[in-house]
């Protein structure tokens, strides 16, 4: 059985276009960040509850896996917690 994979491009850009990343559960997922602007400051992009801290290059696309085991709502942010996203991960 082939594994399929979700793959969401996230534009970081004065924040995070989309803000929402939807993913099914059980199903691996990677998100590829992508800052385009240095405005405010998101050179870093983290979060606790899916456990990565990626720092944000200008115009380079930095992927990180997501864990997709359980379903529920899972947020990420700046460096300084100041911009936020989620990740909702459903059935
Ligand atoms: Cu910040």
């Amino acid at each position: 059985m082939e594994t399929e994979k979700q793959i969401v491009n996230v534009t970081v850009a004065g924040g995070y276009e989309p803000a929402v990343v939807n993913l099914k559960q059980g199903v691996p997922a990677e998100i590829t960040f992508t800052r385009t602007s240095d405005q405010g400051c998101l050179d870093v992009v983290h979060s606790q509850e899916l456990n990565f801290s990626t720092e944000l290059p200008l115009n380079s696309a930095q992927t990180v896996n997501v864990p997709t085991d359980k379903a529920g709502e899972f947020a990420f942010s700046c460096g300084m917690d100041m911009f936020f996203g989620k990740v909702v991960v459903s059935k």
